[in-house]
């Protein structure tokens, strides 16, 4: 089973195509041009084990935020288009990550319905050209595109650029096991739709 789509946004601040390949190898191709946010994606990709192909272009560039917020608001679409109608998904997904003195969880509910509790403190304003209050944007952006109830929090952590990271590898291991099959082929939801 290979399930994979394309998305594409065009605005007059950027142009971004999103391939997502559900499953594929963890491999990120492309870039943003947001040194620590191509970091942060790359780790996320790498545990989700989807493959993603990013092309993007800031047609006019102020700061990180049009790029961070368009990047998360196509990705949440190639990911529900590559789902389809959900049927034999797991539809929740969670994980507890470390990275030395930070720990993160998120917790994935493949809903059709856009929810996000974020909770993050950071001491820095920002870190490799990405201002680390679009982190929250990021996932809020993530959740309503891709129809999603996601609860991203890092529960404590010293280091900025840890806690940033654990939350990202944790949202991609909740997301692998949020579209992993369960074996049943039917929708994981009372009510017949997600
Ligand atoms: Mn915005």
């Amino acid at each position: 089973m290979t399930r994979a789509a394309e998305a594409k946004r065009v605005t007059k601040e950027t142009e971004v195509t999103i391939r997502l390949r559900i499953e594929g190898d963890g491999i990120m191709k492309g870039g943003t041009g947001i040194a620590f946010f191509d970091h942060l994606l790359a780790s996320m990709i790498k545990h989700s084990g989807f493959d993603l192909e990013l092309n993007v272009r800031e047609l006019v560039h102020v700061d990180d935020h049009h790029v961070v917020e368009d990047v998360a608001l196509v990705l949440g679409c190639a990911l529900r288009k590559a789902l389809g109608d959900k049927k034999g998904i797991m539809r929740f997904g969670h994980a507890i990550i470390p990275m030395d003195d930070s720990l993160s969880m998120v917790a994935i509910d493949l809903s059709g319905r856009p929810y996000l509790v974020f909770n993050a403190d950071f001491s820095r304003n920002d870190i490799g050209g990405m201002a680390l209050e679009n982190i929250r944007h990021f996932f809020r952006s993530l959740a309503t595109s891709s129809c999603s109830t996601i609860h991203a929090l890092v529960l404590h952590g010293v280091n900025d650029h840890h806690k940033a990271e654990s939350l990202f590898k944790a949202l991609g291991v909740a997301l692998r096991e949020a579209v992993s099959l369960s074996g049943k082929g039917n929708i994981p939801s009372l009510k017949g739709v997600l």
